[in-house]
């Protein structure tokens, strides 16, 4: 098989990268280890920042986004037993939209293979080799079938436990956090409009929805905890209590999904390696505090799409070479507000009344001050494309 760029992995990075791609003429097959089915039904991501949307929009994907999606024009950060409203609106203009990142990748399979886009499911033991001169992509097919893949080059998409990294020794950098988060989706109309961010005593909790019948909630858990030791009613238990606030009140209903996400933040430099390219979570990982990974995804493949195509079409490398280093001014914006909101949001050590108290000023300064409050809200709407 032959074609101009393999990608490896059908998440939001990969596939809108064969997107992008199709619209300029560039041929390009996606491989990936999981089902249809599965990719369609991965729960993530929630929030679409503004950059992110005008782009979907801009490349026909937004059909179903402004039809479903939930436009929100703020959040509330909730402390000390009272609640903050950061109006995105007011302080910036532009809003962001809950639509889940399975609902993305929905679209974007649906609309590649509308358009005769080749994306193989269910492969296995790929490997990259050639990333210098002569790119090829080794896997099995779904049949059981050795197969070559020889392209121009390689999008490595293959998320945060792909193989492409490893193809190379890129630096690493990285820090962990001393706790998790407890996800469940649950099916319960949501009570409120906005997305609440609640700092307690017990740890921190996020209130999210995903549609008119079914809400998103978050708590932090220490880490390595197994979700089946949570009982329903003891999650939502702990997010009455963390999230209490005067005139809240929390929707119960049956708990669809329960999983625990690490938190960790990572970046790979640099993204490329010859004919290699690394996008999303490939290269970056944030704590989803800032829900900035899907978004930050989407960036990369959009500075990739372009640079593969001024080199692909008339054998220009000024993108391509400056790929890394434009994507990874984005990534470490990302970076430092994904860890700022998780520092100030969750509680670390329950001794450490200096660091508590720390947190509570900072919050206090974010929701009182215009500049501060701008500061979160440009951030968390998204800086435009190319900004940095
Ligand atoms: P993905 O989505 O992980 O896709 C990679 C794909 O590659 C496949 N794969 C392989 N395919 C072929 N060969 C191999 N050897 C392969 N190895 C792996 C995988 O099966 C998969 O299909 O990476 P991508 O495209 O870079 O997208 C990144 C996003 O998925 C991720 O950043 C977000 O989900 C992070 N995230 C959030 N991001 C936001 O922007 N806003 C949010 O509100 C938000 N909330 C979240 C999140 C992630 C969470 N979890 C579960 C990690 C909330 C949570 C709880
Ligand atoms: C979600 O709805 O899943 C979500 C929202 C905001 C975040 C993280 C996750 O910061």
């Amino acid at each position: 098989m032959r074609t101009q760029v393999g990608i490896v992995g059908a998440g939001p990075a990969g596939l809108l990268l064969s997107h992008l791609l199709a619209r300029q003429g560039i041929d390009a097959v996606v491989l990936e280890t999981r089902s249809r089915d599965y990719v369609e039904q991965r729960v993530r991501a929630g929030v679409l920042e503004h950059p992110t949307v005008e782009l979907l929009r801009e490349v026909g994907l937004a059909d179903r986004l402004d039809r479903e999606g939930l436009p929100h024009e703020g959040i509330s950060l909730r402390f000390d037993g009272g609640d903050h409203r950061i109006d995105f609106a007011d302080l910036t203009g532009r809003g962001i939209v809950v639509y889940g990142q399975q609902e993305v990748v929905k679209d974007l399979i649906a609309a590649r293979l509308d358009a005769g886009g080749d994306i193989l499911f269910e492969v296995s033991d790929v490997a990259v080799a050639g990333l210098d001169d002569d790119p090829l992509i080794t896997f099995t097919d779904a049949d059981g079938r050795a197969q070559e893949l020889h392209c121009a080059v390689i999008a490595g998409c293959d998320g945060f436990h792909g193989i492409t990294r490893g193809a190379f020794a890129p630096e690493m950098f990285e820090r962990d956090y001393p706790f998790a988060w407890l996800g469940i989706l649950a099916k319960a109309a949501p009570t409120h409009h906005e997305l609440v961010y609640a700092s307690h005593a017990n740890g921190f909790a996020l209130y999210s929805m995903r549609s008119p019948e079914v809400t998103r909630l978050y708590l932090q858990v220490p880490p390595d905890t197994d979700a089946s030791t949570w009982s329903d009613g003891q999650v939502w238990d702990e997010l009455g209590t963390r999230l209490a606030a005067d005139g809240f009140h929390l929707n119960e209903g049956p708990v669809l999904e329960k999983s625990v996400t690490a938190m960790r933040s990572v970046v790979a430099e640099p993204m490329r390696h010859g004919r290699l390219f690394l996008a999303g979570d490939a290269a970056h990982i944030v704590p989803p505090t800032g829900a900035k990974g899907m978004n930050l995804a989407i960036a990369d493949v959009r500075v990739l799409a372009e640079a593969l195509t001024g080199y692909l079409r008339n054998g220009d490398e000024s993108g391509i070479d400056a790929y890394s280093d434009t994507c990874l001014r984005r990534v470490w914006r990302a970076e430092h507000f994904s860890w700022w909101m998780t520092s100030m949001l969750h509680t670390f050590d329950t001794e450490d009344a200096f660091t508590r108290r720390l947190q509570l000023s900072q919050l206090r300064y974010t929701v009182s001050s215009r500049a501060a409050a701008t500061s979160l809200a440009e951030n968390y709407v998204g800086l435009p494309h190319g900004a940095l």
